[in-house]
């Protein structure tokens, strides 16, 4: 029986990638063994892919069910180079971007309008599907993933829920923020909160995430935005995003929150965590309107911390929310994103502050630790 197969699908690739082989340590730059792809799976030459904070916390083993040695990366855009059996609507040479989230269209999650998470994803699990282990090897080990998709590698292997085919004129070294923080942070804005006309927010925290939330919430109209964040050198940024307001906790000797209320005459709108600590998770919920308020919490704590509220925050009125990806079904939603930033809906370049060949991985990793970069993007 012929089996229905493109491109080099039988051949085993050799390629390089950036291996994590301890807690803590820095990345390696290997030669690893890319299998075939199996049914239901396609093998994709990544193009660019861009350093998230996440990344950083499976490094320091703060996200549970992480695992060494480990091959990370999750931001990314990239080309089909085969497409195992079964695979359809896709074909050697077409545009995909891998997705961390992934949407099977079939299980309970993916059938219910008011989520996006998806049955298979690996986020909260403690190991992948063991129907999906493959992937990489390197000298004789066999080399974890980060949410199935690792795409600090030349060539990954991608399971047919978790890529969307864009489009083909996408600037790949551009939309690969479309596979993390520009969709986490915009989606943060208007799917999770939905934010309304006129409304006022608070932003905390000024990476790449933060960011986009800031970016999302000048689309939805928001009449006051303001950015917190402790390193000021940010602040420009966010201004020429959409922030009204720029402010440094350490500028204050109150509570961030209190000052937040003050500014909003009883607190903001709409309030959005995008560092990963639970301290300003809660900040963010007291720095929200006693009656009405909505919170969104889109940074990832150490999976050891735990938030404490006063119970009668909620009581009173607000809203606590949270979301990956920023509650967007990743499949069905990334084609729509990748054509609203090719017809200049919104802009990803203000994101990008260095672009770095990807054998540089480490540099970029220093930039985000010093604070001194936006988004970085690697190139192979
Ligand atoms: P980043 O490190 O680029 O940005 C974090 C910002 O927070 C920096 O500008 C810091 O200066 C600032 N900051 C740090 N501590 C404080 C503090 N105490 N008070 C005020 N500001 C502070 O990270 P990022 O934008 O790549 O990611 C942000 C978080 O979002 C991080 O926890 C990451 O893991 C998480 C994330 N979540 C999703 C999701 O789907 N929910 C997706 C991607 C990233
Ligand atoms: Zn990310
Ligand atoms: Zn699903």
């Amino acid at each position: 029986m012929k089996r229905f197969t493109q491109g080099s699908v039988h051949q085993v690739i050799k390629c390089k990638a950036a291996i994590i082989w301890e807690t803590g340590k820095p990345f390696s730059i290997e030669e690893v063994e890319v299998p075939a792809p199996r049914a239901h799976e396609i093998r994709v030459k990544i193009v660019a892919t861009g350093i998230c904070r996440s990344d950083e916390h499976v490094i320091h083993g703060l996200l549970s069910g992480s695992e060494f040695p480990i091959i990370l990366g999750h931001e990314a855009a990239g080309i089909v180079e085969s497409v195992g059996e079964g695979v359809t609507g896709v074909k050697p040479g077409d545009k995909v971007i891998p997705l961390f989230m992934p949407q099977c269209g079939k299980c309970v999650y993916c059938r219910n309008p008011n989520t996006n998470m998806c049955v298979n994803c690996s986020i909260g699990k403690s190991e992948e599907p063991k129907d999906r282990i493959v992937t990489f090897m390197c000298k004789g080990k066999q080399i974890h993933r980060m949410s199935n998709i690792s795409t600090f590698s030349e060539y990954t292997i991608l399971h047919e829920s978790a890529f969307a085919k864009i489009d083909a004129k996408a600037p790949l070294d551009r939309v690969c923020l479309i596979g993390c923080a520009f969709s986490t942070g915009y989606g943060s804005a208007v799917n999770t909160a939905k934010v309304q006309p006129g409304s006022t927010c608070a932003v905390f925290g000024l990476g790449g995430v933060g960011l986009s939330v800031i970016i999302g919430c000048k689309v939805a109209g928001a009449a006051q935005i303001i950015a917190v964040d402790l390193n000021k050198t940010k602040f420009a940024k966010a201004k020429e995003l959409g922030a009204t307001d720029c402010i440094s906790p350490h500028d204050y000797d109150k509570p961030i929150h209190e000052v937040l209320t003050e500014m909003t005459n009883g607190g903001v709108d709409y309030s959005f965590e995008c560092i990963g600590r639970t301290d300003s998770m809660v900040g963010a919920l007291q720095s929200s309107n006693f009656g009405f308020g909505t919170t969104v919490i889109v940074g990832v704590a150490p999976s050891t911390d735990k938030m404490a509220i006063d119970p009668m925050l909620m009581l009173t009125g607000r809203t606590l929310k949270g979301a990956f990806f920023g509650g967007w079904k990743s499949k069905d939603w990334i084609p729509k994103l990748v054509s609203d930033s090719i017809a200049k809906k919104f802009s990803l370049d203000e994101l990008v502050t260095h672009t770095l060949p990807f054998e540089k991985i480490n540099e970029g990793f220093e930039l985000l630790r010093a604070g001194k970069s936006i988004r970085t993007i690697l190139t192979f």
